[in-house]
């Protein structure tokens, strides 16, 4: 419910008190493009009707108002338009805040995380998953804070992965299949199909744009060694920036390149930084792998000793034992990462018995639009 509006700025903005205490200001120009009638968004499907060029250049407010239900009430210059916003809605909204960003912040919904959520690693059954849309919605959201989750319980048979991608979106196919092996091979096109350790990396950062879930199922892991490690890289990214700011810019301002040739008729390439930042500062993704590194050649020579050191500062970071998560994967366990944050390890194996992963890539976006279109509904519910 709202206590008090009124127009500012001759007309320009409107300043809202809500009976809460809280009060914002919003503008002219900003309440008639966002508005909520039928005329400016389509009532079935919600999206929006009118462009920016349907709103008169010269737009004001000329009124505001509380209705009876306690919602803000408008009429705009200079064609008389009258519209109303729910006070909840507006308080979801607001933009005037004092909040200062700083470089590298991320998304209020991850938290960072060590070692220690390995002792409660968000895990979940695939038959509840299957069967329980809310539980499934609170894994997801696990996936969305922590960048990382566990599946028990799955079945070990061809394709059992693709059914888990299924179950939150779409398995993104690329040159390696719809589906991959993660098995020892002889003369194999990539080093993870071989009983070498493989560095914390992230997949395919010669993609563009990178698949940015994978998932890992194990159905056979009796080998000697074959662990798996994962590492939060916003961690790993926010400890370079405290410890040393100055190679954090390096490693974001300058771009690198990544490459993949290793089967005939493939030549996958990208031009990215190791740490990207939206242009806001806020930190979206980090790019980490040796195997796939290309030489760089955008970062200008007097800056290409500093950009290395750089490298290998984080590349150490990245490497301590405190930020790092082992376990090891056997026969129905899967994981499901974040792969523009999350990286993730294996140590060497060798010996008797059989190491057998399948793998395949997803999207975030459908994940979190199934886990967003789940939370409206259910703050619906409780309202
Ligand atoms: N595989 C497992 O990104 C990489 O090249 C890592 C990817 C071959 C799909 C391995
Ligand atoms: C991969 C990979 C890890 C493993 O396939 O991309 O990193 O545990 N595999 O084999
Ligand atoms: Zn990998």
């Amino acid at each position: 419910m709202l206590k008090q509006v009124e127009v500012i700025d001759a007309g320009q903005a409107v300043s809202v008190h809500w009976e809460d205490g809280n009060s914002a200001r919003f503008h002219a120009i900003w309440l008639r493009d966002n508005a909520l009638d039928p005329e400016t968004r389509a009532p079935g499907n919600g999206q929006r009707l009118i462009t920016v060029l349907d709103i008169p250049e010269n737009t004001l407010l000329n009124g505001a108002w509380i209705d009876d239900q306690g919602d803000l009430a408008l009429q705009f210059a200079p064609d008389d338009k009258k519209v109303s916003f729910p006070a909840n809605w507006l308080a979801q909204h607001i933009y005037d805040t004092d909040v200062q960003r700083s470089t590298g912040w991320t998304s209020s919904l991850s938290l960072s995380w060590d070692r220690t959520l390995g002792d409660a690693l968000p895990t979940i059954d695939f038959d509840t998953a299957a069967t329980n849309r809310a539980s499934l919605c609170h894994w997801l959201a696990d996936i969305r804070r922590y960048g990382i989750a566990v599946m028990r319980g799955v079945e070990c048979k061809e394709g059992s992965v693709c059914d888990v991608a299924e179950l939150f979106g779409y398995v993104r196919e690329t040159n390696y299949g719809r589906l991959f092996e993660v098995r020892s091979e002889v003369d194999p096109v990539n080093l993870a199909y071989t009983n070498m350790g493989l560095q914390a990396h992230t997949d395919n950062p010669y993609r563009d744009p990178v698949p940015t879930l994978q998932l890992l199922a194990c159905l056979e892991n009796s080998v000697e060694g074959g662990e798996s490690i994962i590492v939060d890289g916003f961690h790993a990214a926010d400890i370079l920036l405290k410890e040393a700011p100055a190679d954090f810019d390096l490693l974001a301002l300058y771009c690198t390149r990544f490459e993949f040739a290793g089967e005939a008729s493939v030549k996958l390439q990208s031009r990215r930084p190791i740490i990207e930042l939206a242009p806001d500062g806020e930190l979206i993704g980090v790019r980490f792998n040796s195997r796939s590194a290309a030489a760089p050649v955008d970062i200008p020579y007097d800056q290409m000793t500093a950009w290395y050191a750089a490298y290998r500062r984080f590349a150490e970071i990245i490497e301590r034992p405190e930020l790092a998560i082992s376990f090891k994967m056997m026969p129905g366990d899967l994981i499901v990462f974040d792969n523009t944050r999350t990286l993730h390890a294996r140590t060497g194996f060798s010996g008797t018995g059989s190491r057998w992963l399948q793998g395949c890539y997803a999207d975030k976006d459908a994940l979190l639009s199934m886990l967003a279109a789940w939370e409206d509904q259910n703050a619906e519910a409780a309202e």
